[in-house]
Formats: C-alpha cells, structure tokens, sequence
C-alpha cells in the first residue's frame, strides 16, 4: 500500500509502477459495492487517504476544491459552515471519498433534485496511467476549452488515472426541511406517486421507495418500532427541503396522491426525520446481517417499475426459494437496488436472471455503483460493441500499458 501525500507523490508512484509493470488500484474510504477498489492479484493499492485537503469554499462562484481523500461528511461540513451545501448524499457518507465518488459518479439520495457527481464537478486534478499530470481546477460555471475531462473521469473507475482533487459544485442549503413516509396500497400507485411528486413538488430533495418485507427486516434488525404509515405493501420516503418552511407544500402535494392506504408519518423533529431516514438507510447492513448478499442496483424506467419488481421475485422465488429479496431505492431516479441473501443463492444464476430483466425492459445494468469487478462480464450486454471499442481507446490513449485498475470494467 502505497500513501502519497500530493499529487507529485502520487505522480511518482504511478511512474515507478508503470516502469516496473505492477498495476495500481485506487482506494479510498472502500465502500464502494462492486469490488472496484479492492485488489485481486497482487496490484499495489494507491490510498489516497492523506490527499485529505478540504480548500476554502468560494461563496461568490459556489465551488470548493476537495482532495480525493477528503470523506463526504467533512465536505458536507465545510459547505455548511460557509452556509452552504454539497448536492449529493449517501449513507456512507462519513467514508466514501471524494475521488471514489468522482471515479464512481456516485449518485445517492438527492439526485432527484442535484444529479450525480457528474454534475457536481467543474474542474479535476488527475495523473493518467503514463504519469501525464492533468490539472483544471478553476471551477467555472461556463469553460468551453476542449474536451471534458471531469465528464470523462468520473465514472472512469481508476481504470483511466488517478483522481487526486475536483473543484465541485455547492448549492443553496435549504434549511427547511419537511419529511413524510407514506404507505401505498400498491408498488404501481407508489411509483406513480413518485413520479407525481417528481414532476410536482420543486422543493423535492429525496423520494425512496421501500417494501413491507424490508422494512420489517430493518426494524428487527435495528430493534425499532415501525410506524402505522411504513406497515404497507410499499411505502415512499419524502422529503422536501427550501429555504422557507416547505411543509404546507409537501402536505398538499401528499393529499393530491392517489392510493395512500394511511395517515403518513410526519417529523416533527430532527430526531423524528433521523428515525425515518434510519429506517431507509439500514436496509444494506439488515440484509449484510443475514449472510454474503448478491448486490445489484438496477434502472429501468420509471412505468417498468412494478414490472420488474414482479418478475425479479418470481425469478428469485423459482432459483432459491428459501431466500430473503430485498427491494429498495431511488425511486424517482428508476433506481431500484436489488439485495438476495440466504440459503440456496447461486450469485451467478441470479445475477443472470435479474439481468435479463432489466434488459429486457430497457434499462441499466448498473445505476449508480458502476461495473467494477462484480458486473464486467454483464458489460456487453448493456452497452454496444461500438461503445466497447471506444472505451478501449480511451483506456489505450490514456493508460498505454494497462496499468489502471486491470480487473475492473472493461472486459
Ligand atoms: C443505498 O442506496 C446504496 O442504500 C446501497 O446505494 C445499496 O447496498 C445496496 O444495495
Ligand atoms: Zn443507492
């Protein structure tokens, strides 16, 4: 493991392995969900662990530059100190880092409202796999100066460089915040909902859909009560946040849903919005709890929702009937995360099976995790041949000796 402490370390490392033919994985708060970060024959892990500079936020252009190393929370931090905010969240949010989030484009619970990371980032500071040092961080809002090396790294899942900084974009924080959990009779009425509540509802920040099944796991698991609204068969999380009290609107837009089948929860208090949102959040540790669980985080659009549920817990009813699903996700974003634990489960079989759904009706095979090792083979299933050769390119022009993150993406 190698700890560079600035981007000329970080230089020097990539150019002493590229010399000595060992490859490099970038790692940073290790979170991510599909291997990319974690080394699987011998590779040298780059930390970017001490590339941890959080830099003064500009208030007037609404940007701050981050160091790759820096955890989202300290970020979120500074932002709020200097009144401000950062657009994306994740549960992992005291972890992850600022260059996985970048590599991964890592999405999370407000891109209903802000984007992904991709719309996060003006500027980037990288070294390339043949030790290029690229750098341009000046953040500005309109820079029509060539091609987008921001748009190109992120999501580039260190197969491409070494993400050593960004210049991110803030927001307004809206203070305000109001948030409900509502119960549906249906999964067809709560994604109409969300969609409803999308097209609906400006000050809309977050809205997630969860199942009965699961919230009764992570309220077991947590050993917590759950409130009358969430004992549906699907229930959304919403929230609203603005700079003036956003509760009347969410209240109207609430009323206007068909299919809510009780009274929702309301907060009242921050405690009251951190027990919803624990409720939601606990999902991926109630189901890690019961065993190794077959991760997928899948789209389709938003109408092929109920469809796909449907069909995922027939296929995995037929392939392991003694398995726990678990269903959750992004609702507005067409994001459902797809979790299988327990007795029977065969990864591969699954995995195939679900797969085949979600192409089937149009959607992608990865949402927000990215491919990494855990879904490389699924890759020409989801993007064209043509795409594929284009992406060998970039990697060839960028990273001639293929030193970049070897087992990931590409296959
Ligand atoms: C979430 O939304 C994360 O909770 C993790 O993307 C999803 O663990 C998962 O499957
Ligand atoms: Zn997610």
């Amino acid at each position: 493991v190698v700890r560079p402490a600035d981007v000329v370390e970080v230089a020097a490392v990539v150019t002493a392995c590229r010399a000595h033919h060992v490859a490099i994985v970038p790692q940073g708060g290790n979170t991510g969900l599909v291997g990319g970060s974690v080394p699987h024959e011998g590779e040298v892990v780059l930390s970017t662990a001490r590339l941890a500079l959080v830099g003064e936020v500009d208030r007037a252009g609404m940007t701050v530059v981050a160091g790759a190393g820096a955890t989202l929370a300290r970020l979120q931090a500074a932002a709020r100190a200097s009144g401000v905010a950062f657009g994306v969240d994740l549960g992992a949010r005291d972890t992850a880092t600022v260059g996985g989030m970048v590599a991964t484009n890592a999405g999370g619970l407000n891109v209903v409202r802000f984007g992904a990371m991709r719309a996060q980032v003006l500027g980037i500071e990288a070294v390339l796999g043949d030790g290029t040092l690229v750098r341009h961080l000046a953040g500005l809002r309109k820079d029509n100066t060539g091609y987008d090396l921001p748009g190109l790294l992120c999501g580039s899942e260190g197969t491409l460089g070494v993400v050593t900084a960004a210049t991110l974009r803030l927001v307004p924080s809206y203070d305000e915040v109001a948030t409900a959990m509502i119960g549906f009779e249906s999964v067809a009425a709560a994604v109409r909902a969300g969609a409803a509540l999308v097209s609906g509802l400006e000050a809309l920040n977050a809205v997630e859909i969860m199942f009965d099944d699961g919230l009764a796991l992570v309220a077991a698991h947590l050993g917590v009560a759950l409130p009358p609204a969430s004992r549906a068969p699907a229930v959304l999380l919403v929230e609203a946040a603005a700079a003036e009290d956003p509760t009347a609107d969410l209240a109207d837009a609430v009323a206007s849903l068909d299919g809510c089948v009780a009274e929702p929860a309301v907060a009242r208090s921050a405690a009251d919005r951190d027990r919803l949102w624990r409720l939601r959040e606990a999902h991926p540790e109630a189901a890690a709890a019961l065993g190794v669980v077959v991760k997928l985080d899948v789209t389709v659009p938003l109408g092929a929702i109920p469809d796909l549920h449907r069909r995922v817990r027939a296929a995995v009813e037929r392939l392991a009937p003694a398995a726990t699903v678990l269903l959750y996700g992004h609702v507005g974003d067409g994001n459902t995360h797809v979790n299988v634990v327990g007795p029977g489960v065969d990864s591969d079989a699954i995995e195939d099976a679900v797969l085949a759904i979600v192409v089937e009706l149009g959607g992608s095979i990865s949402a927000e995790h990215g491919i990494g090792v855990a879904k490389r083979r699924w890759l020409p299933r989801a993007r064209s041949a043509g795409d594929i050769a284009a992406f060998r390119a970039i990697k060839r022009a960028l990273d001639p000796d293929g030193i970049m993150n070897p087992n990931v993406l590409l296959p």
